[in-house]
């Protein structure tokens, strides 16, 4: 939870939860706009849509990547969910693919699509993903 404890005092207060609420309700606006078949999840194609509307351009190789690792596990069957990228799986995609990317961007400050970074600057933006 600590995306939305702003004020980092390890509880969330009344206008942290707001703004919880309120950033929740702009995913769910955006999952459903993204959702264009209505199927409750998220495919490689809506998916694609999704990133680049957000202007992260990835090739397909990467959109297969960010596909298999937050599509659903669970076995088809009775209740099983739906296959693709479910609304809390989608968050997180879109959240780490930005993250991600402000981080490469904030290491390349000649914009020219390469970075030479050393151990410690790899982990720490490893592990500075939610
Ligand atoms: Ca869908
Ligand atoms: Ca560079």
């Amino acid at each position: 939870m600590t995306i939305f404890d702003t004020d980092r005092s390890g509880t969330i207060g009344f206008a942290e939860f707001a703004g919880l609420w309120k950033y929740i309700k702009d995913w769910q606006n955006v999952f459903k706009h993204f959702d264009r078949d209505r199927s409750g999840s998220i495919d490689g194609k809506e998916l694609h849509d999704a990133l680049a509307q957000f202007g992260y351009n990835l090739s397909p190789h990467l959109l297969v990547l960010v596909q298999k690792k937050y599509a659903g596990t669970t076995p088809a069957g009775h209740g099983a969910a739906p296959p693709g990228i479910s609304f809390d799986r989608f968050v997180r995609a879109c959240v780490v693919v930005k993250q991600l990317s402000e981080s490469f961007g904030r290491l390349d400050t000649d914009r020219d699509g390469w970075i030479q970074i050393n151990y410690d600057q790899f982990m720490e933006t490893v592990l500075g993903l939610p």
